[in-house]
């Protein structure tokens, strides 16, 4: 019986099950057991209900702790690896998506989640961002948008609008800023998202359309930096006498021009999935390949593959 204590992956890419207790047994984690640290943002700072959720998303879908690894790249957003009680890395600023691509690539059977800021996802590794997306490498990314650099206190942050006054830009942005959902859907994702910390039941329903999606899941989560850009996003605030507006029920989420359109709107914009496709993976493809060349080899052993290899070079 497979269970997910033993499922581990075989070279060939496949799935290799041990027999181990019955997972039906075991009880699903708890908040108090995920739960690692007291996490250290400013009190009020939007990136409380993204970790909140997070528990909230591992205790509904009953995720283990060996099942769920935690990837973030420097911010303060990117602290979240730190709060939780898992497998998880708090990597170099910009390079979170090349280190989850290894971790997704050798094992597809995590659930992999990768959080960070948006300096972290479309500055320094704005690069990275295109090129995860484009492979369609299998893993959540959860982007926590405040439009600014929080954990440098307060510099100009691609998000950041126009006239945004930070030590960078005392006189107000002038940069043209990125359209996080643009980019996504001209890159290749083949799930984006638009959610914000201010509507939890939303964030959650995100989170796990994301994780069921076989592909790079992308969601931009605005989340307020109370501290350097307080009120960013109270347009979008339905308490703040703002309005959050849901993707229109008849948007065809498989219309790419459509979820272009809809990434067009002006702020406060939209809320929900502007686009999902299913497109074979960089996971698939990869294991295709992986058990072709393991087939070559059946029966051998690893020295006998190695003899072969250097044979051939010769
Ligand atoms: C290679 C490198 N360059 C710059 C920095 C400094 N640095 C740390 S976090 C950060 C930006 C953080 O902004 P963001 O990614 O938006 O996250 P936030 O703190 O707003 O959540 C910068 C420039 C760094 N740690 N490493
Ligand atoms: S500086 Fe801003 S983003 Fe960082 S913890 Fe404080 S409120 Fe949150
Ligand atoms: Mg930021």
């Amino acid at each position: 019986m497979s269970s997910p204590l033993t499922d581990i992956p075989a070279r060939g890419g496949n799935i290799v099950a041990v027999p181990a207790p019955d997972e039906a047994e075991r009880k699903g984690l708890t908040k108090k057991e995920i739960a690692a640290d007291h996490p250290t943002w400013c009190p009020g700072c939007g990136d409380f209900s993204v970790l909140a959720l997070y528990f909230k998303l591992i205790e509904k879908r009953k995720l283990w702790h060996e099942k769920i690894t935690t990837v973030a790249g420097i911010g303060c957003s990117s602290r979240f690896p730190d709060f939780v009680q898992a497998n998880g890395v708090h990597y170099i600023h910009g390079r979170a998506l090349p280190f989850a691509s290894g971790i997704s690539l050798s094992r597809p059977d995590l659930h992999l989640f990768v959080f960070g800021g948006d300096g972290d996802a479309f500055s320094i590794g704005g690069n990275h961002f295109n090129h995860t997306a484009r492979k369609n490498i299998k893993m959540s990314y959860v982007v926590m948008d405040n439009w600014v650099y929080g954990l440098t206190k307060k510099q100009t942050s691609p998000t950041s609008p126009l006239g945004f006054k930070s030590k960078t830009d005392q006189w107000g942005a002038v940069d043209y800023p990125i359209n996080p959902m643009k980019q996504a859907i001209a890159a290749g994702a083949t799930f984006v998202a638009r959610t914000t910390h201010t509507n939890p039941n939303h964030v959650l329903q995100m989170m796990e359309a994301a994780m069921d999606h076989d592909g790079f899941s992308f969601i931009e989560c605005l989340s307020e930096c109370v501290e350097f850009y307080e009120g960013a996003f109270d347009a979008s605030n339905p308490r703040k006498g703002g309005v959050f507006k849901e993707v229109p029920k008849e948007h065809d989420v498989t219309d790419e021009m459509a979820a272009y359109k809809l990434s067009g709107e002006a702020f406060p914009g939209y809320f929900g999935i502007f686009y999902k496709v299913n497109k074979p993976t960089k996971n698939a493809k990869e294991a295709g390949i992986n058990k072709a060349a393991m087939d070559k080899v059946q029966g051998l052993k690893d020295w006998q593959i190695l003899q072969k290899t250097f044979d051939r070079l010769k």
